[in-house]
């Protein structure tokens, strides 16, 4: 049940009963996560300030420590993740390895992990375009009371429980599903309260923005090359409009309001893409499908991929169902 404006917080309680086989952890990890939200946003806000207020990894001018703002995201994250002893386990792409959280009650029940890309396209801040937290979360595999294993991570993206972004853009939002639609919500920084503002946000199952670095066309593969060309063909409601941020969370945020697909192939430069399974492919996967959309690495569906590593890279194409299929009929004729 939603309705226009109401809080994050009324909609988490509201909507509780939804949350199945929880006892209100998992409302308790979204409200972690909208904290943490909150914290990084005032942070990244300021990033322009640095030659004033100092640049992370520098001392600012009241002598503080500043970190580079990934790392700052990552710390604030897995800190406040931590602080309220919900989960056993943290990855991140920060994080060479994932980090066990010991419970502050002796058996150790908290049954969640999480995987996070504390701040995706951090390369644009310093040109002030707008950048990303993408979250997933799992309810873990192993027994309850033992010390979390990689297993509980290593899960496919069809298990997982709660997924969602944060944007912080001309305003910063708050995007996730825990399995029920997608709800948008927007903080009002003056008070800091994030805002219900886009209640079942959906794709459309078409649209006419196509979203690819198209500086590695020479390095894709024929039927990404064919897609690509298709888009840009004078036939129908062709051609169609290239819009491509450099970061993820914005181009799919922009493309599922207005319609849209996102593409990172494999090139010859990048085997299998760029982009990781776990913290970036699975939750926006998770997101689209929750959103009527679609995701896939050009031939099989993201979701149902088997993880083998922590940090492993998948070729992603995400949007508008009808697009996305469309990318995967040039894939499949050009095999
Ligand atoms: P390229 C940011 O580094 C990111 O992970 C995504 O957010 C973004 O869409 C992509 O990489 C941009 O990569 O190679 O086109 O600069």
């Amino acid at each position: 049940m939603s309705r226009k404006n109401q809080t994050l917080g009324e909609f988490i309680i509201e909507n509780q009963a939804s949350f199945k086989y929880t006892s209100g952890e998992l409302s308790r990890l979204i409200n972690s996560i909208r904290l943490a939200a909150k914290v990084v946003n005032h942070e990244v806000n300021k990033a322009g300030l640095v030659d004033i207020i100092g640049a992370a990894g520098e001392t600012n001018i009241q002598g503080e420590d500043q970190q580079k703002l990934d790392v700052y995201a990552n710390d604030k994250f897995i800190q406040t993740l931590t602080n309220r002893n919900i989960v056993c386990g943290i990855a991140s792409e920060e994080e060479d390895d994932f980090i066990t959280i010991n419970s502050q009650d002796e058996n150790n029940n908290n049954k969640y992990v999480v995987l996070i890309d504390p701040l995706d396209g951090s390369s644009n801040i310093d040109v002030n375009v707008s950048v990303g937290t993408i979250f997933s979360v799992y309810r873990r595999v192993t027994p309850v009371g033992t010390p979390v294993q990689l297993e509980d991570f290593l899960q496919k993206g069809n298990q997982q429980v709660a997924a969602g972004y944060v944007v912080y853009g001309t305003s910063t939002m708050l995007v996730y599903t825990t399995g029920h639609g997608v709800n948008g919500f927007t903080l009002n920084p003056a008070i800091g309260t994030f805002y219900l503002s886009h209640p079942n946000m959906t794709f459309p199952t078409d649209g006419k923005i196509y979203s690819v670095n198209e500086g590695n066309y020479i390095h894709f593969p024929q039927g990404i090359k064919d897609y690509i060309k298709y888009c840009q063909m004078e036939e129908g409601d062709r051609p169609y409009t290239s819009r491509y941020i450099g970061s993820l969370v914005s181009d799919f945020h922009r493309n599922m309001i207005k319609g849209g697909i996102y593409l990172y192939p494999k090139s010859s430069k990048t085997s299998n893409g760029k982009l990781r399974l776990l913290y970036e492919c699975n939750p926006m996967a998770f997101l689209a499908e929750q959103a009527q959309g679609k995701a896939s690495d050009g031939f099989t569906r993201i979701l149902d991929i088997e993880p083998t590593e922590l940090h492993q890279r998948v070729p992603f194409i995400c949007g508008s169902k009808n697009m996305v299929e469309k990318a995967e009929e040039f894939m499949r004729l050009a095999t």
